[in-house]
């Protein structure tokens, strides 16, 4: 720890995934001690100082701050961590960027593709180091799909398939907007399960599978009004409670995609299969430390689905946790996104998904709002294969 660099952290948000990101920064120098750069956390920032304050000792922050502005004016912050909700993502990222600062931001980008571009703009003109927060991709499970699929094991892939689905906005009585509701609320989210749940799926999707081409979709909303928390006034619902899609993937597969918050039962089911000519893999986050794997070369008579426990050394990044076979947990997502954020310090390569992979993933999910609106095909206009 002596000889580390520090990178200063400002972090603005308090909820849920300013927890997540909080306890990444304090496990990453535990568990990857060979990085040459240390996080410091070294404030936070809300706009209640009661909750800010209560934040900062529980986390660690040195110091807080009750305005956004005045965060990302200090000299003695080198990176900010955007955590609040999605209609400030772009405001604040592009002030910070135009402050020299490296700009670190919850997923999804933003909330439109305006928004997006002006934020990519940001980021390139200042030439400061940027990425987005899709966690999934750090999963070893799913960072070992990566390397099996780039390994050329499944041959040619003809089918992706995703869903990812939830049950907390079934009841009509839940309000929108406010603190802990802004997911349901269009105008500070952007859209429901497209930008909030499909957007992971499709991050994922386009990392292991390329591009996506076009998409044909349809979204419904089921509870049509709901009190908005703010004006304590029946609001009519913006937001897509539900959305499927299928499309096009540049090497020539089909993909299926589906996304709600109305699947009584599941809290946080988010599955994704790929069928290729020689083999097949799926994920399921529920039991995100295994891999199902089929391989057709295997010997017929013990040829079936292997479940890969992956918790060996040799699986990515489990080389830094306990002893094989003790699995790890969703945090530690967070934890390896922090750890390849301070290795992309030190290598001077892009930390991906960075805002213009971001932006691609912002394309597609552009593309089926679009679609659903429309009833017709739309093309996403993301290039490559
Ligand atoms: C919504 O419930 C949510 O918390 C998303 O905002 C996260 O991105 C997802 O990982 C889990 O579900």
């Amino acid at each position: 720890m002596e000889n580390k660099k520090e990178i200063r952290i400002g972090l603005v948000g308090c909820g849920f995934m300013g927890r997540t990101h909080s306890n990444g920064y304090n496990r990453a120098s535990n568990f990857f001690p060979d990085l040459q750069y240390r996080p410091v956390l070294k404030a936070v920032c809300s706009r209640n100082p009661e909750k800010v304050a209560a934040f900062a000792s529980q986390w660690g922050y040195e110091s807080t701050e009750t305005d956004w502005k005045a965060l990302v004016a200090r000299e003695d912050i080198d990176a900010v961590d955007i955590c609040t909700p999605n209609n400030m993502h772009a405001e604040i990222a592009i002030a910070a960027a135009e402050a020299g600062k490296m700009v670190l931001c919850e997923k999804p980008l933003a909330r439109t593709m305006d928004e997006s571009v002006a934020m990519v703009e940001a980021v390139e003109k200042a030439g400061v180091k940027n990425t987005i927060w899709y966690n999934y991709r750090r999963l070893p499970a799913v960072t070992l799909a990566k390397q099996v699929i780039d390994s050329g094991k499944l041959g040619r892939i003809f089918h992706y398939r995703a869903n990812f689905l939830q049950d907390w906005t079934i009841s009509a009585d839940l309000p929108q907007g406010g603190e802990s509701l802004w997911r349901l609320d269009a105008n500070a989210a952007g859209s429901g399960v497209t930008g909030d749940l499909l957007a992971h799926c499709i991050d994922t999707a386009m990392w292991l599978n390329g591009a996506i081409k076009d998409v044909s979709a349809v979204t419904e909303t089921f509870i049509k009004e709901r009190m908005h928390q703010l004006s304590g006034q029946m609001q009519k619902v913006a937001i897509d409670d539900a959305c499927i899609f299928h499309c096009h993937f540049g090497n020539g597969s089909l993909g299926l995609f589906e996304s709600t918050r109305y699947a009584r039962g599941h809290k946080a089911l988010y599955t994704f299969e790929i069928n290729g000519e020689h083999a097949s893999i799926r994920w399921d986050l529920h039991d995100l430390n295994r891999l199902e794997y089929f391989d057709h070369a295997d010997e017929s008579n013990v040829r079936g689905w292997r479940s890969i426990h992956v918790t060996d050394g040799d699986q990515p990044y489990m080389d830094k946790w306990w002893v094989p076979g003790l699995g790890i947990g969703y945090e530690h997502s967070f934890i390896h996104q922090v750890a390849d954020f301070l290795k992309s310090l030190e290598t001077g390569e892009p930390c991906a998904p960075t805002f213009r992979d971001a932006l691609q993933t912002q394309k597609v999910c552009e593309a089926v709002l679009e679609s659903a609106a429309s009833g017709s095909w739309k093309d996403t206009g993301v290039s490559g294969n």
